[in-house]
């Protein structure tokens, strides 16, 4: 009898192990190919960027600069533009239904646009700083500070509803940045690095890394460009889309 339990908890052992291994280990790194490039604004400190109906909409950054946009993807063209008040320092830009909705970085106040004229309805605030925002029907609207956590917000009333810690291995994963919904994942970029994270909406896991240093290397950059941020993902098309601040390029990228 004693012999038998001892069997069991053997094997009950060897059965959790690889599960408990899988959790502590890093998720893959993958790299990824240029499938097309596009021209982008080298002045467009990108801190959002979201595809609609064939155009980007981007928010840009930086006091004094801040604007927010309708691009023409083909040429880069700006064909709508409306500048913020000098002093805000515009974040990330996500639309729920025909509202254009921007985060400022530390005014606690984000904007509501009418997505057609860029005319301002209303404004909402949040406790935290405002780095990324992405909305999905079945995801939610979500946001980051710039911490390891990210907050799902009401989209009728913006109010913070709940929050989640973002893990890799175990460990927190911070300075996430820009958001976009892809095919149920979250990806957010994480500020000071070429790599994406593909985040588990429910359980906050990291599940796998994009890789993108290859776009543009740091060797190559121009000293005035900071780095990758902005990520837009076509739907209908299934075309990812991914920029930097102050990059002359939007590329549209494929998982290698
Ligand atoms: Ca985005």
């Amino acid at each position: 009898m004693r012999r038998r339990v001892l069997v069991c908890g053997l094997v009950a052992g060897l059965c959790v192990m690889p599960a408990m291994q899988a959790q502590r280990q890093a998720a893959p790194v993958r790299g990824v190919t240029v499938v097309q490039t596009f021209p982008h604004d080298p002045s467009a400190f990108t801190q959002g960027l979201v595809y609609v109906d064939g155009e980007f909409y981007e928010s840009t950054g930086l006091e004094g600069q801040s604007s927010l946009r309708r691009v023409e993807i083909a040429t880069g063209k700006v064909l709508q533009r409306r500048a913020l008040e000098a002093k805000y320092f515009a974040e990330g830009l996500a639309l729920v239904g025909d509202e254009l909705l921007q985060l400022t970085w530390q005014h606690n106040i984000g904007f509501v646009y009418d997505r057609k004229t860029f005319a301002p309805k209303r404004t909402f605030t949040y406790a935290t700083e405002g780095w990324g925002i992405a909305y999905d029907v079945k995801g939610g609207l979500v946001m980051s500070d710039g911490s390891e956590k990210l907050f799902w917000l009401d989209p009728k009333t913006q109010k913070v509803l709940r929050n989640m810690t973002v893990t890799d291995a175990g460990r927190p994963v911070s300075q996430l940045n820009e958001l976009e919904w892809v095919e149920g994942e979250i990806w957010a970029n994480v500020w000071t690095t070429d790599r994406i994270a593909r985040i588990n909406p429910s359980t906050g896991v990291v599940t796998g890394w994009l890789d993108l240093s290859n776009l543009w290397p740091l060797y190559q950059r121009t000293p005035d460009a900071d780095v990758l941020n902005g990520i837009a993902y076509d739907a209908a098309g299934k075309r990812m889309f991914v920029t930097g601040k102050k990059w002359p390029k939007v590329y549209q990228i494929a998982i290698k």
